[in-house]
């Protein structure tokens, strides 16, 4: 491939890079620094996907499940130190740490590529470096982007080709620019302590040393797709956002809406979700656009908001996945998917909790241990994961690989709340809107390291993606308005409200078609909705309920705004105002004062 690498290059058949391009150049300062034994530049192939399962199956990174049950699917079982993102290792690296803002971890960049330097020098000796040309969203889409990742996990070159569009293509769509997001990793010793996620906006540029976990390290996710892709966005005039985006079609009319959730709330279940019986009969479907990550900008010739998802496949939460809550989910990873950290079955397929109503008499869990129902600890680690390619998915939608994208009529936040919340409420306007949004609160998960079950506000369920100051997304979030002559409705929704018993009182799951019914007539002007202190509310016989177990009573609960329990929810997003202290948006400080008004 080029004389100035001295590490023997892999040779595979992708179209290479000029030797003097600036790709090139980076790629031989990061091969100097990191001093790899070999270096293998990924196609994306299918041959070259045997080729590195071969020598992941044969090095131990995976082990091959039951080819007859699971054709194409490996395990894989991270170091147990490794297995969520760690928001306090996560860093943006701007000139300025008012550039951050309050909700990141700063670093100068100087001084963090200096730190990072010393942890890259000569980290890949004895390895391989895979080169990872990618490009995130549909080719020839306006807001396609090019990234390469250099890394020396085998793991991550498997689920990269996965996550994202590998090859040949994007030396086409990169063209003559010089426009490629630069992202350096290595897992290092995968030591906590020596774990960084850098991420330099600035330059375009990541860099992460000491974590193989998908959030930290496969870079088509939260670390470009969102962090850096956020900043890009507020630059240039789009957003990039946590969001699902489905088509949901009845009657022959398709309505595209986006989700924002936080981690672990379902958003894959939603995004694929398959209606009950009775909805399936009169013709309603939902489709899949992406799970995870929604682009969107304003298409000059209609002011309406359109969005593509940057993804080209899904790593999605496995644990309480099964034929009843996500059929489409099981169809995605029935084969050619890496399953990470679940439970290996005597067989040689996988277990997880939830996956069947009895536990298996024997496996071995995530950590290679044998166990059994006895055990007393999870099989599965809370966090475990499969990739899959979205092509896997029996739902999904015709335009997923659109260059123009989906045109998006709605917009939905939610967290998980067990108390307080409403189960659907529409914002008055697009300024309410932002406002809903950037007050969610959710119960944390296990997607993130740390306490498991407190409120915390995650703006948009953006609160650990927004690669700049806060303050100056919100602002974003408001100027969008002015950019768009009809606007998305914006929702917000729980399906996670408990009764005093701690049940659950609605179904969820396929079951959430009810209230997504309601929210697309919102959008086509075909449903009431009563006024209320938190938005439009839908009335008891604007839901249909008809076939569910809730009575009129648990509508009511569900639906109830209680006064004081919402004031001592303002009191709650104090967290949220404080840490933007003398730096809140105005719009914030007047949406704020016109819902205590109205409560
Ligand atoms: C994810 C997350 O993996 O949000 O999608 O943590
Ligand atoms: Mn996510």
């Amino acid at each position: 491939m080029t004389t100035t690498m001295k590490p023997p290059i892999r040779e595979t058949n992708a179209r290479k890079p000029a030797e003097t391009t600036t790709v090139q150049q980076w790629i031989n300062e990061c091969i100097e620094l990191c001093q790899p034994n070999l270096v293998h530049v990924c196609t994306g192939s299918a041959e070259e996907r045997k080729q590195l399962t071969d020598e992941g199956v044969r090095t131990g990174v995976f082990i091959r499940l039951n080819q007859e049950k699971r054709p194409g699917c490996y395990l894989h079982r991270s170091n147990p130190n490794d297995v969520a993102r760690t928001e306090q290792c996560t860093f943006i690296c701007t000139p300025s740490q008012d550039m951050a803002g309050p909700t990141n971890n700063w670093m100068e960049p100087k001084a963090a590529y200096s730190k990072l330097k010393t942890l890259f020098r000569g980290c890949m000796k004895g390895r391989t470096m895979y080169v990872i040309p990618f490009v995130m969203g549909p080719i020839g889409s306006p807001l396609a982007k090019v990234g390469i990742q250099l890394t020396d996990s085998l793991y991550v070159a498997v689920n990269m080709e996965i996550m994202t569009r590998v090859g040949h293509i994007v030396w086409k769509q990169l063209g003559d620019s010089e426009e490629f997001t630069r992202c350096l990793h290595s897992v290092g010793d995968c030591n906590p302590d020596r774990r960084y996620i850098c991420h330099f906006p600035l330059d375009n540029t990541i860099w992460s040393f000491g974590s193989g976990y998908g959030g930290n390290a496969l870079w088509g996710k939260k670390c470009l797709a969102l962090r850096i892709a956020s900043f890009l966005g507020q630059q240039q005039g789009w957003m990039a956002e946590h969001m699902l985006i489905s088509g949901v079609s009845f009657a022959g009319e398709k309505t595209y809406v986006a989700a924002a959730f936080p981690s672990a709330c379902g958003k894959t279940n939603f995004a694929m979700l398959i209606p009950p019986p009775i909805y399936r009969q009169a013709g309603w479907k939902v489709t899949t656009v992406g799970d995870d990550i929604a682009w969107m900008w304003v298409d000059e010739k209609t002011g309406r908001l359109r969005a593509i998802n940057p993804e080209a496949g899904y790593f999605g939460v496995v644990p309480g996945t099964n034929e009843q809550t996500n059929p489409n989910a099981i169809a995605c990873m029935s084969h050619d998917t890496i399953f990470t950290n679940v439970a290996l079955l005597p067989d040689g397929d996988v277990w997880w909790e939830g996956k069947t109503a009895e536990p298996p008499a024997e496996c071995v869990d995530w950590t290679g241990k044998p166990w059994t129902p006895k055990s007393g600890t999870k099989a599965a680690q809370p966090n475990s994961r499969f990739t899959a390619p979205m092509i896997n998915n029996p739902a999904l939608d015709a335009s997923a690989d659109d260059p123009n994208g989906v045109e998006i009529s709605a917009i939905i936040f939610g967290g998980r709340r067990a108390k307080t919340v409403p189960l659907v409420f529409q914002a008055f306007n697009w300024m309410h809107g932002v406002y809903v949004g950037a007050t969610v609160g959710s119960e944390t998960t296990a997607a993130a390291t740390g306490q498991v079950g407190v409120v915390r506000r995650d703006p948009m369920a953006m609160l650990p993606f927004i690669g700049y100051n806060i303050r100056d997304y919100l602002v974003h979030w408001f100027r969008m308005r002015k950019k768009m002559s009809d606007c998305p409705r914006i929702f917000h929704v729980n399906w996670f409200r408990k009764n005093d018993k701690g049940q659950y009182i609605w179904p969820g799951y396929g079951e959430n078609i009810r209230v997504i019914k309601w929210i697309i007539d919102r959008c086509h002007g075909r449903a009431y909705a009563v006024e209320t202190p938190l938005g439009w509310m839908p009335r008891r016989q604007d839901i249909d309920l008809n076939g569910l177990n809730i009575v009129d009573a648990d509508f009511d609960e569900m639906q109830k705004v209680d006064l004081e329990a919402f004031k001592a929810e303002i009191a709650g997003q104090e967290e949220l105002f404080l840490k933007l202290a003398g730096d809140l948006p105005k719009e914030m400080i007047f949406q704020r004062e016109l819902l205590i008004s109205r409560l």
